[in-house]
Parts: structure tokens; sequence; C-alpha cells
């Protein structure tokens, strides 16, 4: 900025800080100030006087005005150059906080199920936690007098319904809505939060299932295994992985297996893989003609297969643990021990055996 020539503006330019600026300003434009009082000796004079020193005092009042806020402009830009080379702020320093959240076991093993399953053409499924008696029991051929509805098994909700309203023992009910409103071919899985009114060292009022169905033509159990058969080997990352099936009754399934798989002892440890002994994974079967049926299909062009099992209990094999109830006991020590951190891709590489 050059100085003006004119001197009452040129002396706003020697002011070298804010203060001394405002200081300034008071004393020209102030209420006692030196053009102010100019502007006050307008009223006593003449109209003639006026016409003439109006314009001049007016013209000086507003070269002063503009003299100090181009001064002021400059002074307050000099300040923040003056702060923009002391002050540093290094924004990409990186945090030098760990990261503190960390994903559930559970939620890491439902988002590998998903992975595998996705990878052999099942879609993922979800429904309501609160079901009524019909999608939860009835469809999937439970009977009335089936000890699975007694008080002991189920909680159901308080109040009138239309029909009697529960928390969803299973996640079945998904499966039965989606049979309901589309059509087959149907392949999917259902993971989520079942209820059942139980609780003790290997039993939680919550706890999360994942169950898997098929509707096609020609279904076949040997389908049905080659599919666990793949699922568990990628689940449990080893090619040695022995099925076992052994006949048994679900009211929804026709004919129906539990299905047990080979373990052995590795390093003092009981780990999945080879045959040693068995343990129990699943339970499946082909889908009863009457489910199939209730949801409105023919049963005699559709078939499928379906399977359930615990994700709690699919992590702790996987993965090492030993006590249910510590999955929801939202103790940290035992997250900052079994939990899979934050930013961990979901993978089928975690390893077994933690
Ligand atoms: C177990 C056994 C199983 C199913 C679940 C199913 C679903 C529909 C139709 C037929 Cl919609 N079956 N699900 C079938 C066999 C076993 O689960 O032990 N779960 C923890």
């Amino acid at each position: 900025m050059t100085e003006p020539a004119d001197p009452t503006l040129a002396r706003f330019y020697g002011a070298d800080t804010l203060p001394e600026l405002e200081a300034m300003r008071v004393a020209m434009l102030g209420k006692s100030g030196e053009i102010t009082a100019q502007l006050k000796s307008l009223g006593p004079m003449t109209p003639e006087q006026r016409a003439i020193e109006g314009p001049k005092i007016h013209a000086q009042r507003e070269a002063v005005t503009a003299a100090i806020a181009e001064r002021k402009a400059e002074l307050e830009a000099a300040e923040l150059d003056a702060r923009l080379a002391t002050e540093r702020l290094d924004l990409s320093l990186p945090s030098r906080e760990t990261p503190r959240g960390s994903i559930h076991p559970v939620s890491q093993v439902m988002d590998e199920l998903a992975e595998i399953f996705a990878d052999l053409g099942f879609a993922v499924a979800e429904g309501p936690e609160i079901e009524d008696d019909w999608h939860n029991f009835t469809a999937l051929n439970i009977p009335e007098t089936h000890p699975a509805r007694a008080m002991h098994d189920t909680f159901y909700l308080a109040g009138e319904h239309e029909r009697p309203m529960v928390l969803r023992t299973h996640t079945s009910p998904v499966q039965i809505r989606t049979m309901m409103a589309s059509k087959p071919p149907i392949r999917l899985i259902a993971p989520g939060r079942v209820y059942r009114s139980d609780s003790d060292a290997t039993h939680t009022p919550m706890f999360h299932q994942i169950e898997g169905l098929v509707i096609d033509k020609g279904i076949t159990m040997g389908h049905l295994k080659w599919t666990l058969e793949t699922f568990l080997k990628t689940f449990f990352e080893r090619n040695d992985i022995v099925l076992r099936l052994r006949p048994s009754y679900f009211p929804f399934t026709e004919p129906s297996a539990e299905v047990d798989v080979g373990w052995s002892m590795e390093k003092g440890r009981r780990v999945v893989g080879g045959s040693e002994g068995w343990m129990e994974v699943l339970g499946s079967g082909m889908v009863h003609p009457r489910v199939i049926a209730a949801c409105g299909l023919d049963p005699d062009e559709w078939q499928g297969f379906a399977f359930g099992t615990g994700v709690d209990r699919l992590a702790m094999l996987k993965y090492g643990m030993n006590d249910l109830r510590a999955f929801f006991d939202g103790d940290l020590r035992w997250m900052k021990h079994y939990g899979f951190l934050s930013l961990d891709v979901p993978t089928l590489s975690g390893g077994i055996g933690a």
C-alpha cells in the first residue's frame, strides 16, 4: 500500500498495532473526535456556508474511514501471517492412541459365514426377532403339543395379540417368510439372534444361529452333504474335514440327519479335522413336504435341504474359547484377548485355536 499524500491520512499508516490504530480512530471519529466536532460545527452555519463546508467535511470523513479500514486489514493480515509462521499444526501426524474398538467374534464368524456361502450362491436373509407362533412353529410342522412350544423353552409375549407372539426360537421363520414371498429356486442363509428360556454354562437365553435353505428341483441329500462339507472345510481351513451323518429327527425335515465332524489331538488340543473322535456340529435334513406345502409351494415339484447350527459354538470351535457366557458379558479383557481389530477385513484366515 502506498501511503497517501494527505498527511492526515498518512498518519494512520504509521499505526503499527491494532490498538494504536483504534485509538486514532476514536480521536477522529469517536464521540469527541476531530471530525465529529467538525460535523457538529455544521449546525450553526448559514445555509450558504454549510453548502460549501458540508461536502468537504463529509468527504474528509469518508477518506478517513476508508484509510483506517485499509490499515486495519493490513495489520490483521500481518497478525495472521505472524501466527501462521509460529503456530504449527501437523495434520500428517498419526493418532497416538491405539485402536479401541474391536470386532466381536460372533460378528466376525457371521461375516465369515456370509462370505463362504456367498461364494456358493447363497443370499443372506433377515427377518423379525419377534414372531407369531405360525411362522415360528406351525409352518414348520411343529404341532401344538410339541415340547418346544412349552413355556419352558419359548419366551411368549404378554398381552392380547391376534396370534400368540414369541421371541423367535430359531431363524427358520426367516426361511418360511422367504419361501412364501418368492419363487424357487431359493438358496439362502439366515443368521441372527434367537431366544430360548435356558441358562447354564453351555446355554444363554439369547444366542446366535445360522440356518441354510435350498429349494429347487431334484435336490438330494447328496447336495446337502457336499454343501456342508465344502462349508466346513472352508470355515475351518482344513481339507481333512470328515463328516458323519447320523439319522435323527426334526419336525421340519424328513429324513433328518445330525452332522458330526471328526476331531483329532494336536499339541494336546482337540482340533477339528481327522477322525480320532466325533463332535456334533449341525442339524440338517430334507425339508419336510408339509413345510413346503405350508408355504404355498407344491412339494411334488419342489424339494430342498436345510440345516442349522449355533454361530457361538462355531466361533468357540474355531477360535478356542471355552465359556459361552463370556460371549455376552461385555468384558473388555475378553474382547482384547479374542476380539478382532476393527480394521480387519472379514477373512477366512483367522486360523484355529487362538
Ligand atoms: C439345529 C438344527 C435345523 C433346520 C434347522 C429348517 C428350516 C426350514 C425348513 C426345514 Cl424353513 N428346516 N431348518 C433343519 C434342520 C435342522 O437346525 O440343531 N439347530 C441348532
